[in-house]
């Protein structure tokens, strides 16, 4: 269960961020009704939500998932791998002392971005993106397994990060698509399998009792829904233009 959600509103200058997607210039009006309806999905699920205020400054920094990894005993303050992004950990590292009396850091040359990391329960998976390297993810792996979990580093092939392709609903149960459906490290797990086509809604978050998903996707609800899940649809075109889902919206713990 989670009980906290950091979540920051998007700046204007929200269009001028990072992407590769190709799917044109997102409008900031609609971003901002997104937005807000992510947030109150959010609040459906029954957790306490820091909202911090728009950045000018940082494009990018709506998605606060890159700058830090949370679980309910400890907090890394992550390392992003791209310039423009990096600068974020600044405001994010004061937020993480409201909510923990100390925090870890990863540090250069490692670079970590929080959506190459993936939780399931005693098990982390670090991906190794364009954004983390290797030297940023040995670190984070050192720091888990200092910690009692186990950790995983998972070189990526084609996903930007590896919540891309890749999601944990509890109960054993793992959303997987692309290079991961066949990878050997996942083979434990109760597969849901997501094909190319719906692939964007890999990249989903169970939040307590609802697992929230994109909308415009009914054949993953429906296999969510025939696993017992109760699920929230929310709009994310704005998002998607900027190379972003759902998870890299909030940071759960
Ligand atoms: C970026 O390129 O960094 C942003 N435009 C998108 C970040 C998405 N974050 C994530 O997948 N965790």
């Amino acid at each position: 269960m989670f009980s906290s959600v950091i979540v920051k509103k998007p700046g204007k200058s929200y269009v001028e961020g990072l992407t590769t997607s190709n799917l044109g210039m997102p409008n900031y009006e609609e971003l901002l009704i997104q937005h807000e309806n992510y947030v109150k999905a959010l609040e459906k699920c029954n957790v306490n939500i820091a909202y911090l205020e728009a950045d000018e400054n940082y494009p990018d920094s709506t998605f606060v998932e890159d700058t830090a990894v949370l679980t309910s005993e400890f907090a890394v303050l992550c390392n992003p791998g791209a310039a423009s992004r990096n600068g974020e950990i600044v405001s994010m590292e004061k937020e993480l002392l409201n909510h923990f009396e100390n925090y870890i850091t990863i540090n250069s040359p490692g670079h970590v971005d929080g959506g190459d990391v993936l939780q399931a329960d005693q098990v982390f998976y670090i991906g190794i993106s364009e954004r983390t390297n290797e030297e940023g993810a040995k670190q984070l792996q050192t720091i888990l397994q200092q910690r009692g979990f186990e950790a995983h580093i998972i070189p990526l092939k084609e996903f930007f990060h590896l919540k891309t392709g890749i999601a944990y609903l509890g109960n054993n149960k793992m959303i997987l698509a692309g290079e991961f459906v066949d990878h050997e490290l996942f083979d434990k797990y109760d597969k849901i399998i997501i094909p190319k086509e719906d692939e964007y809604s890999a990249n989903c978050i169970l939040v307590n009792d609802y697992v929230i998903i994109p909308s415009g996707y009914p054949a993953t609800q429906q296999k969510l829904e025939a696993h017992g899940y109760k699920t929230i649809e929310l709009p994310m075109s704005e998002f998607q233009k900027q190379d972003g889902g759902l998870s890299c919206l909030s940071l759960r713990f």
